[in-house]
């Protein structure tokens, strides 16, 4: 097998149309807001990649670590022959999981918003994952899972060992009613990349769980466990309650690169929507929110602003000081999770820190 296969799954006005709406309805009101899935343009994915590697920023080397010691457990435990990632980046820490899996008829499967991330790290891991199957899928995971996994059914139903035409990207049945190969109506993509017999593991890592808020991850999970059946699984990567003192300076490092990739926003919206926002006008903040249990990024305006959004024909103003939040970032406690969980349909089968208990990997299966 040489190559990957990949689908592109987002609406052509994803970014015009999601972008001015998430706009209008987060900018034009008090409290500001923006989701975070804006920032990951190509600079902010590239930004995001540096993030990993600082000193301060503790997630990756722990999931890593967790991974480097358990993954072929983890694989084991959860029987896949598919590995299906969302918010998948650089796929780095997932090599740990490929290299667990089965050497014949296995797959990989990457989501993201970003292409850049996603071409980059597909063509990188079917270079060095010759015998896998990998698919690039261009998706968001928040409003496109139960088209791209399908509803509920085991990769090997209804297939055959070619891989059956009415399978969709992910190895599930597209939903009822659709006619795409690729379980999206009218798509029209030819399926590769799931493999005709195995088990899917769905992995969400990096502690991207906790950038939706609690609504929208009670929302997701119930979409992911409509969307695995029996012989499937669940992998989370979740951050960890722990100190502010080590929490923070991870969201607000020294050497100013989670500034950068905060600020970075704004020229994603210059850019995609025609405005004028200008960096110099913010600051970057970084706040530890212990009732919610979440960081929370912000901008904050360093002086009054006035911004004009052409696209929009509207413009946007900030008084002196006014914040607009760009990202939480959720941790969890063990309880909190297998609550969440349970309430969603799982049940708990295995959960591993790193040696300072930092961060948490956690494997659910649907009951
Ligand atoms: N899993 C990787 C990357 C985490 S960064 C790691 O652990 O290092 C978060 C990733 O999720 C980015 O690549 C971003 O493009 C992607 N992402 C954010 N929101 C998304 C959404 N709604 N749908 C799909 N991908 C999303
Ligand atoms: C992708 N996500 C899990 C990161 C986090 O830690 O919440 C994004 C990030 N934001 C600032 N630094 C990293």
């Amino acid at each position: 097998m040489t190559g990957y296969d990949y689908i592109d799954h987002l609406p052509t006005d994803f970014t015009s149309a999601g972008l001015r709406a998430d706009v209008r309805s987060g900018l034009l009101i008090d409290p500001k807001s923006l989701p975070p899935k804006w920032f990951y343009d190509k600079t902010g994915s590239a930004l995001f990649e540096e993030i990993t590697r600082l000193p301060e920023y503790y997630p990756t080397r722990a999931e890593r670590a967790i991974l480097e010691h358990s993954a072929t457990e983890i694989l084991a435990r959860s029987g896949a022959r598919t590995v299906v990632e969302l918010g998948s980046g650089s796929s780095e820490k997932t090599r740990l999981l490929l290299n667990a899996l089965p050497t014949d008829d296995a797959a990989y499967v990457a989501l993201d918003v970003s292409e850049t991330a996603l071409r980059q790290a597909c063509e990188s891991v079917a270079a060095d994952y010759p015998a896998l199957r990998v698919t690039a899928v261009r998706a968001d995971f928040e409003h496109q899972l139960s088209a791209v996994l399908g509803s509920g059914s085991r990769s090997d139903e209804g297939s055959t060992a070619e891989g059956s035409p009415a399978q969709n990207a992910l190895g599930g049945r597209p939903p009822a009613g659709t006619r795409s190969v690729a379980g999206i109506p009218g798509a029209g993509v030819p399926v590769a990349g799931a493999p005709a017999v195995g088990g899917r593991m769905l992995a969400f890592l990096g502690g991207t769980i906790g950038n939706l808020a609690p609504e929208q991850r009670r929302r997701f999970l119930a979409e992911v466990r409509a969307g695995l059946g029996a012989g499937d699984s669940f992998l989370l990567g979740a951050d960890l309650v722990k100190s502010p003192t080590v929490l923070v300076p991870a969201y607000d490092d020294a050497a100013g690169v989670t500034a950068a990739f905060n600020l970075n926003v704004l020229e994603v919206l210059n850019r995609q929507l025609a405005a004028d926002f200008n960096r110099e006008d913010f600051e970057h903040v970084a706040v530890w929110d212990p009732d919610e249990a979440w960081i929370e990024m912000r901008l904050r305006a360093v002086r009054p602003v006035r911004v004009w959004i052409a696209d929009l024909d509207v413009e946007v103003k900030l008084t002196a000081g006014e914040e607009i939040r760009t990202e939480i970032s959720a941790k969890f406690t063990h309880d909190r999770l297998r609550a969440e969980f349970a309430a969603a349909g799982f049940s708990p089968a295995g959960w591993w820190t790193d040696s300072e208990d930092r961060f948490s990997l956690s494997l659910w299966m649907p009951v």
